[in-house]
């Protein structure tokens, strides 16, 4: 058998990095995890190939030599699958769809064969023995939850790494919390499930003897989940796995509550982590309670913030606006937030209601929901009829995103952070990507940049004041120009030089 493994197309989007991935010749973030991790579960004598269309187009030549077309994706590549699955139909060939995009839609994809739908871990495997018998269904769906300790490790060498900016790999599924506009509880359980430390380390280890030094992405619902198994045996094990190498930062998704355990966040750097990215959602305290975010409420979130920044790990934040008791000030009140806090990746979004989420059923009892959402929470459209007015929820939303990605307010945020985070752990791995990053970065925001004067001063400040943060800054000044340019596109005007809310 010959498997051909296909990926959609991202569209240009907050989380695509795409006028950020040029400084440093990469197509793509990271490689589609899903993919190679179903490979991996085919049996071993079939023959496979992955086309990520993100790296290199799909050519008639790959359908022609492939048997079965197995397609993945999320909600925003919906378009590109599409195209993709009529163009594996039309040259004549079986498709086979699975993961979140199939799994939360799969009614709309009428040309698809069979639907491996939920965790493969539990759905590939009846497919594969029905298809052996000659009973094979259209749809393979499961409520239940595998045990992710017996998953085999991804296929790595299917892609072509250098291609990618980071690799991701996966240590846990599921999130103790119940934030009522997340599906990640509905898709993957309540109860975080694990992988062991060895599993983890293995996984490490394959991806260090090929030649990866560059930052590997911990693609947790929420790494925090199961603090200790993490305390006793896995942040213990990556300590002692780092011991001699260079490169490989990690990064991963976690709740606030991480900023209230010292111990954790000691080991988490100790163990090379240097970015986190956490749901604040917003400052409104009615507004979390709302939508039973429960971790971020009663506390300072600024100063929970501050303390994982100063324990040395760059918090990335995610923020919603359009709350059912968000009121007209919210624009202001995120703006200030997110000033004082030094979050420079703020991923700010309206209100959206993924199906299978308990916000989902609201809206749809209230007769407040429009449809499914667009899968990109930085387009500023909606699935849901808000109780702010549209026209003045899109209205304050543009003007927050176009303040905060101004070069004044985000390179402000840039050196705020810098001021306050302990220099990496991790020891540097300089390449000639680097090199051409910095070099590149001179050239488009030193020189031709609108934010020439605010790069020159971050440039500056941290060669001079904070040498070891120096090569943080060039890479929060590239972000900064993917932001901007992305808002720019998303708004067809130019962002003025700092607009007030007020
Ligand atoms: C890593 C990640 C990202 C990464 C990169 C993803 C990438 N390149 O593939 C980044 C940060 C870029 C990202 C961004 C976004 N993401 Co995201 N992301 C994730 C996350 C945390 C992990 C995905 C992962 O790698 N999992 C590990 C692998 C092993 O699991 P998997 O892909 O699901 O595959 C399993 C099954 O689905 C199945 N399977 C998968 N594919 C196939 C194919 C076949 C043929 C078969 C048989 C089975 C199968 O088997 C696998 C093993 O069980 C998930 C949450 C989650 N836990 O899944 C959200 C998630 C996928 N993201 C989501 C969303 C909405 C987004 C964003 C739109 C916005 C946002 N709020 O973050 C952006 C948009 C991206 C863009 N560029 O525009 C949603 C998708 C919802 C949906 N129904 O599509 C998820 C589910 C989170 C959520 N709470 O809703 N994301």
């Amino acid at each position: 058998m010959k498997i051909l493994l296909l990926y959609p197309e991202f569209p240009d989007t907050f989380w695509s990095f795409k006028h950020a991935l040029k400084f440093i010749d990469k197509k793509a973030g990271t490689p589609p995890l899903g993919l190679l991790t179903i490979a991996a579960m085919l049996p071993h004598g079939w023959e496979k190939r992955l086309v990520d269309v993100n790296i290199r187009p799909l050519q008639d030549s790959d359908l022609e030599w492939a048997d079965w077309v197995m397609i993945s994706g999320m909600v925003v590549q919906r378009d590109s699958a599409f195209e993709l699955i009529q163009r594996a139909k039309n040259a004549g060939k079986k498709v086979i769809a699975g993961g979140p995009l199939f799994t939360s839609e799969y009614e709309s994809f009428p040309l698809v064969d069979h639907f491996v739908l939920n965790e493969g871990e539990i759905t590939l495997p009846q497919f594969l023995l029905d298809y052996q018998q000659g009973t094979v269904k259209h749809i393979y769906d499961t409520s239940e939850h595998p045990d992710i300790g017996k998953t085999p490790p991804p296929l790595w060498a299917l892609a072509d790494l250098k291609q990618y900016a980071t690799m991701s790999i996966q240590f846990s599924r599921g999130c103790p919390f119940n934030c009522d506009f997340c599906n990640v509880t509905a898709m993957l359980g309540h109860k975080p499930r694990t992988k062991s430390a060895k599993q983890l380390i293995q996984e490490l280890d394959d991806l260090y003897q090929i030649g990866w030094r560059e930052p590997v992405f911990i693609v947790d619902d929420n790494f925090i989940g199961n603090k200790k198994i993490l305390k006793q045996e896995v942040l213990p094990a990556l300590i002692e796995w780092r011991k001699g190498k260079v490169g490989v930062p990690f990064n991963t998704e976690v709740s606030i509550n991480l900023s209230d355990d010292y111990e954790l966040m000691d080991l988490m750097v100790r163990a090379g982590f240097n970015e986190v990215f956490v749901g604040i959602e917003t400052p409104n305290e009615d507004s979390l309670a709302e939508c039973s975010k429960t971790q971020n409420r009663n506390r300072d979130l600024v100063q929970s913030v501050k303390k994982i920044q100063r324990a040395g790990m760059q918090v990335q934040g995610g923020f919603i606006v359009g709350f059912d008791a968000d009121n007209e000030t919210i624009f202001e009140k995120q703006a200030n937030f997110i000033m004082k806090s030094g979050i420079t990746t703020a991923m700010i979004g309206l209100l959206q209601a993924p199906a299978g989420t308990k916000l989902y059923d609201r809206m749809k009892k209230e007769g407040r929901l429009l449809g499914e959402m667009t899968g990109d929470n930085g387009d500023g459209s909606t699935n849901i009829i808000p109780r702010l007015d549209l026209q003045l929820l899109q209205n304050g939303y543009k003007r927050l995103i176009s303040y905060l990605y101004t070069p004044k307010a985000y390179y402000q945020r840039a050196k705020l952070f810098l001021q306050t985070v302990q220099p990496p752990k991790v020891q540097i791995y300089l390449d000639w990507n680097y090199v051409r990053a910095l070099f590149r970065s001179i050239v488009s925001l030193g020189i031709k940049g609108v934010e020439r004067v605010e790069y020159w001063k971050l440039f500056f400040w941290a060669l001079f004041h904070k040498p070891s943060i120096f090569p943080q800054a060039i890479t929060l000044a590239i972000y900064g120009h993917h932001f901007r340019t992305l808002a720019e596109q998303l708004f067809k005007e130019k962002l003025p030089d700092l607009i007030p809310l007020d």
